[in-house]
């Protein structure tokens, strides 16, 4: 098998937050939208694998990120960090706005070429991940599964946790086991995201 290239540390900026689709900027090279439920560690894993704590905002309060922040990440790519789903403790105004938000995007964004997908590892196959799965299934992209909070369960349940995921979830593929508090977890998702992204590239909807 060839090495990949050594990855270069990556230079990431923020440079947008969208309300609703009107505010989207004008799509420029490949987008991946980084998605999960509420409180999943979707800011953390951004600030984690971008090397760049303090980007995106994490929270101990769910919920409270109603918008997609727009991160460039190098010259070819850009991510998104959608508000996360499955909080219910927002009032049904809100909720509808996200979910829009998130519909808007995720059906209509012309450059968008996957879904880094995130799920907590100790609850695979919770309702709200279902309902995320059926509808990720329908839009027809790529998605990339991430076991976010590894360093939660014991290294033995790490593999168990995977395989429960696999089957409750119908994964396309292993998910990355990811935990902030470890280096090694970066490594291993960027070699894993740029495979997925390869095969995946040229296959656009
Ligand atoms: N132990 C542990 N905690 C994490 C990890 N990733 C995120 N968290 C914590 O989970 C909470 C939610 O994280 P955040 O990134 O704001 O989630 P978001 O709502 O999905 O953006 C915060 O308290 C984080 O510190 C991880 O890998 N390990
Ligand atoms: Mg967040």
């Amino acid at each position: 098998m060839t090495q990949l290239p050594r990855r270069k540390r990556p230079n990431p900026l923020f440079f947008c937050s969208a309300a609703s689709a009107g505010d989207f900027p004008p799509p420029q090279g490949e987008e991946y939208a980084v998605f999960g439920r509420s409180n999943v560690g979707k800011s953390s894993f951004i600030n984690h694998a971008l090397e760049r704590g303090g980007l995106a905002r994490t929270s101990r309060t769910p919920g409270k990120t109603a918008l997609a922040n727009f991160f460039r990440v190098d010259e070819t790519m850009v991510w998104v960090d959608l508000p996360g789903y499955g909080y219910a403790r927002t009032s049904l105004s809100e909720r509808d706005r996200w979910s829009k938000l998130i519909r808007d995007y995720c059906e209509g964004r012309e450059n968008l070429m996957g879904i880094i997908w995130l799920i907590d590892i100790r609850h695979p196959g919770a309702g709200a991940d279902l309902e995320a799965r059926r509808w990720i299934g329908r839009l027809a992209l790529p998605a990339l599964p991430v076991l976010t909070k590894g360093d939660k369960v014991s290294r033995g349940q790490e593999t168990a946790q995977g395989r429960k995921a696999v089957e409750a979830l119908r994964l396309p593929e292993e998910p990355v086991i990811y935990s902030v508090r470890r280096h090694a977890s970066r490594e291993l998702f960027w070699k894993r995201f740029e495979r997925w992204r390869g095969i995946h590239k040229g296959r656009r909807r």
